[in-house]
């Protein structure tokens, strides 16, 4: 396919080129680097303390330890992200379990998440856009285990909104009937978040 040779030959990723421009949110620009950007230390949570649970509206309570997350189907993701502060990186290669797999049987109540993390960072996203394909908990990056200055042991990627909805050191899902703000969308971050829209801060 002709768009899968573009973007997984591409490395020169030349912005002038159509077929890289286009991939380009609105105000963003393209970065080699993977920058670092966390509102407190890093935590460091030993893995055998790890555990992953989705609570809250759901017909039931589910919990992995880190074994069990590890034994699940994972997948290989190749997606850009974008971060509010104007950086993008095409081509990000991670590699995790889809959250359809982790609520797959599960009927839910709530269209509403709060992800929780190591550190009390929160985000708060619509139920519908973790599932169908579009937002996994990623373990590695770039073929290597996640480093912890990127969320390792795991974080949520959801690629599809600003990276701040990617929550580093996710320990857990909150499925709720109501929307509440997380940690950034309290302090005036949009509460959805779409690069496309430029939905950088409440009322954009
Ligand atoms: N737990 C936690 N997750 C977080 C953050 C944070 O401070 N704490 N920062 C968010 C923001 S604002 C961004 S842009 C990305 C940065 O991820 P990176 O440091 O891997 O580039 O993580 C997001 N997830
Ligand atoms: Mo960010």
């Amino acid at each position: 396919m002709a768009g899968n040779f573009i973007s997984r030959g591409f490395r020169g990723r030349r912005r002038e080129d159509p077929a890289v421009a286009s991939r380009v949110p609105p105000g963003q620009y393209l970065t080699p680097d993977f920058p670092v950007l966390s509102a407190g230390p890093t935590p460091l949570t030993p893995l055998a303390r790890w555990d992953f649970t989705i609570t809250g509206a759901v017909g039931q309570s589910r919990r992995w330890t880190w074994d069990e997350f590890r034994a699940l189907p994972s997948e290989a993701i190749t997606v850009d992200i974008h971060c509010v502060t104007k950086w993008s990186k095409l081509d990000t290669v991670w590699e995790g379990v889809a959250i359809d797999t982790l609520l797959a049987g599960d009927e839910t109540d709530g269209a509403f998440v709060t992800a929780f993390c190591d550190g009390g960072y929160t985000t708060n996203l619509p139920l519908a856009d973790l599932t169908g394909g579009k937002a996994w908990i990623v373990y590695a990056y770039d073929g290597a285990p996640l480093a912890p200055e990127h969320g390792g042991p795991a974080r949520l990627l959801v690629p599809h909104l600003y990276f701040w909805k990617s929550a580093k050191w996710v320990r857990g899902l909150q499925i709720m009937p109501r929307d509440r703000p997380g940690f950034w969308e309290s302090l005036g971050y949009h509460d959805y978040g779409d690069p496309w829209r430029e939905q950088r801060y409440r009322g954009d």
